[in-house]
């Protein structure tokens, strides 16, 4: 698809990167709640985009709210007031603002600006010296691998430094049963400092242990001028300086030497080295950016933050054992990582973590700190796997594959006062900023109005879950004003230490949902609507014990075709659905059949990785995850979108798969034959030999773009990979005659069944007089 394309397919390339599961609000909490799909935007405050100005002076704020002046504040230019579409409070325009007049306007007040860049820095003296200011890269290597393992590990981090650009500082832990802090400024010989994994260590003990302690005086010095005191450049250096000492110390290190008895798994303190890790990085300034790049090679089975016991005749837990509440392990666990993430989060600091192993390291328990700092994470069987390289690489690379990674992001939000904030799902912590806009119910991080971001990037979105305060319609200012209005402010340091502030100011209609439904419908988002739903159910699986997936969904996709189909009561066959709604049913099936709500196909470490991405991806990408792409390429026809279904099977078809996780390639099985028997090498078979190369072509052009990469499947009919493809298919042939009602009217069906009959009992359900 060329750019132009997908600027009118998806709307989130449009300049706000903003979706909203409905574009027209109804007017009252009574007639919100009707609507069945909650009142939900996600936002992408860093998507680029090429209009979107950037203002090199410094915005003009409310005199009473924290909104900023916007194309929807109205504007009396002979006397040179502006009134606040918030808070409707009129205010002064300043000196340097009198030339201002219909015609000759500044750019923030443009129709088409209403997402515009501020360039902070060089407004405030005070950034001047941080603007140079680079960042803290905390390499934490787990050396408990077999030695193969650990020698992919090296040198995918050994590329990694290399390619950090020269001021970065950086810096070292390895840990096995112990963790190791390696000194990297004392080049003489190696000199590390151990700490004990089996017990926690507060992070004054750890710059105490290190020779950091506040004693150790506070003065600035030396080249890393964001961090605090001589000391901590023993451990912090800029990259050009410590390159070759950090070569030289990873081509000396050894898998873990620490004895493990037969039948045991390798003690590894996970917990202690991330403490370590985040104690160390304590001794930064605050507002440093600082990312701790863990690489973790399996379970914690040593110290706080274990996971399971080092007797290998334990399993590691599953969701079975999760459900029953019998893994006292895991809520310690997650207790300590909520520690880790609030200390991190008062630092402004980052958690990644690259987990390759074959059995689960504990992705489930740390996920908390991940999500709350807006840290990477890539999951993979072996640091040998291009899953792993292939994600590790990008993640220092400025070119043009960069991610665009940014730091100190704050994230803050206005809106007409009928407008309650629920909170937000999505890599973010709350800052506690309580305000009039707050809602009594909270979803996710809630009860605030701003949240912080120590960690962005082009990719990060986040879900607002809004609620409407009013209950009478006849009272409110709706009836003044027919657009309600969201600003959000967003607040980051790009790489290069600019501060940059993004303002996004939205507004849409209220409508009388009680006169008719057709403007609610119109303006009804069935894409960002299934996701927001995939979001909220494995919030809810998590949070909320016994909580029914299936039941909870199949309930609420009933209550919207009541009320938003046609039909004659009690008449399936009369039932129809207006095309703004035809797709959600489909989405919600497969919703229903995905590894979000399937959870136990997974391990509880796929699970929380599979939702890390799904709150963190645009909408496109989050519902790729839920229903996947497919594409079907056969002789004498270009490329065609097939049906996620059985029947799109065909012996000379070749299928492309795109389930975001995996990218899988399905030869039919004569296609099989033919390239087995070579007829692509000859002359006269070039279109074969096209047909073959096409959907590889396609393939890598999504795994290039994407991160984390996906992991690509090459199959073929009745191979032992074709899983990979038929369990994301619909089951149309195989579960044809299953008739029967499932218990309960609430339940479409419990078990697989193909989407033709899921369709006809939410029909029969539907239109069922309650
Ligand atoms: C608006 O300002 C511009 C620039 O100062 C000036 O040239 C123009 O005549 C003004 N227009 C009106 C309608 O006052
Ligand atoms: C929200 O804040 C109020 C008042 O500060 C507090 O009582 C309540 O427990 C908080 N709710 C949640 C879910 O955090
Ligand atoms: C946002 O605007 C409202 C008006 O709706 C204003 O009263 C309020 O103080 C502002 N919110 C915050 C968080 O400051
Ligand atoms: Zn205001």
């Amino acid at each position: 698809m060329s750019s132009t394309e997908m600027a009118l397919t998806d709307p989130e390339a449009h300049v706000d990167a903003i979706r909203m599961t409905w574009n027209a609000w109804p007017r009252t909490k009574m007639e919100s709640s009707k609507c069945v799909i909650p009142l939900a935007a996600t936002i992408a405050p860093l998507r680029h985009h090429p209009t979107i100005p950037t203002i090199p002076y410094a915005p003009l704020r409310c005199r009473t709210c924290p909104s900023i002046l916007n194309p929807f504040s109205r504007v009396d230019f002979n006397a040179l007031i502006w009134i606040c579409n918030f808070c409707f409070q009129r205010n002064h325009f300043p000196q340097h603002y009198s030339g201002i007049n219909e015609t000759n306007l500044p750019a923030e007040l443009y129709q088409q600006y209403t997402t515009v860049n501020y360039d902070i820095t060089s407004h405030n003296p005070q950034n001047h010296e941080s603007a140079t200011a680079t960042c803290v890269y905390l390499f934490v290597l787990d050396t408990c691998m077999i030695e193969e393992e650990l020698d992919y590990a090296k040198s995918a981090l050994k590329r990694a430094i290399g390619m950090l650009p020269e001021c970065a500082m950086v810096g070292f832990v390895s840990f096995g049963t112990q963790v190791q802090v390696h000194e990297l400024g004392f080049t003489e010989m190696s000199k590390v400092y151990v700490f004990r994994g089996g017990k926690d260590v507060s992070k004054d003990q750890v710059l105490e242990q290190l020779g950091l302690g506040v004693s150790g005086g506070m003065k600035r010095s030396g080249p890393g001028q964001n961090v605090v005191g001589s000391g901590i450049n023993r451990f912090l250096l800029p990259a050009s300086e410590c390159e070759c000492t950090l070569d030289m110390l990873l081509d000396e290190l050894r898998t873990d030497q620490w004895p493990v008895s037969p039948g045991n798994r390798a003690l590894r303190c996970t917990g202690v080295a991330l403490s370590v890790a985040a104690g160390l990085l304590k001794g930064c300034l605050a507002g440093t950016c600082a990312r701790i790049i863990a690489l973790v090679g399996g379970p914690c089975t040593e110290g706080p933050g274990v996971i399971v016991s080092k007797d290998q005749s334990d399993p590691v837990r599953s969701h079975k054992d999760l459900v029953k509440d019998a893994v006292p392990l895991f809520k310690k666990a997650v207790h300590f990582y909520q520690e880790l993430a609030t200390q991190l989060v008062s630092q402004g600091h980052i958690l990644d973590v690259f987990a390759s192993a074959l059995d689960q390291v504990g992705v489930a328990e740390m996920k908390v700190a991940i999500e709350k700092t807006g840290g990477l994470v890539v999951l993979s069987e072996s640091f040998g796997h291009s899953v792993f390289k292939d994600s590790f690489k990008r993640v220092l690379d400025s070119g043009e594959q960069s991610l665009g990674l940014c730091y100190s992001g704050t994230l803050e939000i206005n809106c007409s006062k009928e407008i309650k904030i629920q909170g937000v799902i999505g890599p973010c912590t709350s800052l506690e900023k309580k305000g009039p806009s707050v809602a009594n119910t909270v979803i996710g991080q809630g009860n605030t109005t701003a949240w912080k971001m120590c960690g962005l990037d082009k990719s990060t979105s986040l879900t607002v879950f809004f609620d409407i305060s009013s209950s009478d319609k006849a009272d409110s200012a709706m009836n003044v004003n027919p657009q309600l209005y969201i600003q959000f402010l967003t607040s980051y340091r790009s790489p290069d230490g600019q501060t940059r502030l993004r303002v996004t100011t939205v507004t849409r209609r209220w409508v009388d949902s009680t006169l008719g439904t057709e403007e609610l419908v119109q303006g009804f988002d069935q894409e960002t609507a299934s996701v927001v739903m995939a979001r909220l159910t494995s919030l809810k699986m998590e949070q909320e014990e016994g909580f029914d997936a299936t039941r909870w969904l199949d309930r609420n996709l009933i209550r919207l075709c009541s009320k938003f189909g046609d039909y004659r009561k009690d008449d399936p066959t009369s039932f129809m659905l207006n095309p703004c709604f035809s797709l959600f049913p489909q989405f919600m099936f497969n919703l229903r059949r995905s590894q979000f709500v399937q959870v136990f196909n997974n391990s509880p470490d796929e699970t929380a990785y599979f939702r890390l991405l799904l709150n963190k991806e645009s909408i496109t990408n989050a519902a790729v995850m839920i229903q996947p792409s497919l594409i079907s390429y056969s002789f004498n026809s270009p490329p065609v979108p097939a049906l996620l279904d059985v029947q799109s099977i065909s012996s000379d078809h070749i299928l492309l798969l795109d389930s975001y996780f995996s990218v899988v390639i399905f030869h039919g099985m004569t296609i099989a034959q033919w390239r087995n028997l070579g007829y692509q090498n000859g002359q006269e078979h070039q279109a074969f030999a096209q047909l073959l190369q096409a959907p590889q072509d396609d393939a890598h052009v999504i795994i290039h773009e994407r991160f984390p990469a996906p992991r690509l499947v090459v199959c073929d009919q009745h191979g032992s990979q074709a899983r990979f493809l038929l369990a994301k298919l619909n089951p149309s042939a195989t579960y044809n005659n299953a008739h029967e009602m499932a218990a309960g009217t609430d339940v479409i069906f419990t078990d697989d069944v193909s989407l033709q009959i899921f369709f006809e009992h939410l029909q029969k359900l539907a239109v069922q007089s309650s």
